[in-house]
């Protein structure tokens, strides 16, 4: 989605925390490993990486596509683009299949993950955002608070998952990654991931990504961070955002923090 198209409620200051990351949640500092190269006309809506190879779905009518690439060139090995006026939003592979959404048309689209042929359409109600899945399940987010589960088989909604940090509803969770047992989400227009519990929808821990936008020379009031990728094999982390010139393998600094106001006030 883009910010101006979006509903102006509930829009975070970019670069702030979540108001519900005050809470008695941690927060977690990450430093840089590696950066590597991100197109600047590449306005992220999904990502994830298999095999060797990064997976990204774009946004914007007329721009929207599918590139499969390796990490360090941004040359795409095989492409495919969304016709406008479709605004791409969340892919995710599933077998030999990649499934994909659009913002607003309601319209999904299932690839052949080695060709990126396209083999079938179907449609959903609400809007798509991102995707991610563990196993069966496939978890979308639709820019609101709760989670849909989803079976790729059919894309039918199996279920829901209301996220809280707190008690309080997260709102605008924009791209996932299912990893190590836990949903990361971009939480659109800020610099923030919820790690969620997928048991329970609680947030266990915030990720603080300040200083990663302006790193990758996103200055538009759109190109914010969204995409995360997790190469399971090699334990690597890869986060991205719209526009960005830069794509960068982070790792987390524990211990995860409690915020500063709310050690002062234990004290
Ligand atoms: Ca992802």
């Amino acid at each position: 989605m883009s910010l101006l198209r979006a509903p102006p409620l509930a829009l975070f200051a970019a670069g702030v925390l979540p108001a519900a990351a005050h809470a008695d949640i941690p927060v977690c500092d990450y430093t840089v490993v590696r950066s590597y190269p991100h197109g600047t006309g590449d306005f992220t809506e999904g990502l994830f990486y298999r095999e060797g190879l990064l997976y990204e779905s774009t946004g914007e009518p007329g721009h929207s596509r599918i590139v499969v690439r390796k990490l360090d060139s941004l040359k795409p090995l095989r492409e495919a683009r969304i016709p406008a006026p479709l605004f791409g939003e969340g892919v995710i592979d599933w077998g030999d299949q990649l499934i994909s959404l659009t913002w607003r048309a309601g319209i999904g689209y299932r690839w052949d993950r080695k060709t990126l042929r396209n083999t079938g359409t179907f449609t959903y109600k609400g809007e798509g955002w991102g995707m991610t899945r563990d196993g069966n399940t496939i978890y979308q987010s639709d820019g609101s608070s709760t989670l849909l589960l989803r079976d790729p088989a059919t894309m039918k909604v199996t279920g829901t998952l209301p996220v809280t940090a707190e008690g309080r509803a997260v709102p605008l969770l924009n791209e996932l990654e299912w990893i190590n047992g836990e949903i990361w989400a971009n939480v659109w227009m800020t610099d923030s991931i919820a790690r969620i519990d997928p048991a329970s929808g609680k947030v266990k821990a915030w990720i603080d990504l300040s200083g990663l936008r302006t790193r990758a020379k996103g200055y538009g009031q759109d190109d914010v961070l969204n995409g995360i990728a997790w190469d399971a094999k090699h334990h690597r982390v890869f986060v991205t955002g719209k526009n960005w010139n830069q794509l960068f393998q982070i790792r987390l600094k524990p211990p995860c923090k409690m915020p500063a106001g709310k050690r002062e006030a234990r004290q």
